[in-house]
């Protein structure tokens, strides 16, 4: 009986350290987290996945949506793990323009001609 007790003890002890871990590491990703939108150049819908697609997998984002009529992407990132500077590198070495760094004229050729926005 005393043992069973003792077992019933460690289980609790063993629980809410899972949980306390659980509610520390939710804490940590809610507070740190970013959402920012900014301008992005692009036509269509291939655009759309281009775009996104440069950010996907990416340590640090969350989720892209970018919008083919405002032309802007929403982007929800932890800003301790990338910077939004970083964020715009990546889709500028995709091929697209954003507010602060411009695509090089090597990736904008790249592009297929529907996806050629204007400069
Ligand atoms: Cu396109």
């Amino acid at each position: 009986m005393k043992s069973l007790i003792h077992l019933s003890g460690l289980l609790f002890w063993m629980c809410s350290a899972v949980l306390t871990q659980a509610s520390v590491g939710a804490a940590f990703t809610t507070s740190a987290v970013k959402t920012d939108s900014f301008h992005v150049s692009g036509n269509c819908g291939m655009c759309k996945s281009h775009i996104e697609d440069a950010l996907k997998n990416v340590k640090g984002i969350e989720s892209s949506n970018w919008d083919k009529e405002a032309k802007k992407i929403t982007v929800t990132y932890d800003p301790s793990v990338i910077r939004l500077l970083e964020i715009k590198q990546l889709i500028a070495a995709a091929g697209y323009d954003t507010d602060e760094i411009k695509a090089t004229a090597e990736r904008y050729n790249g592009l297929p001609g529907c996806c050629k926005y204007e400069r």
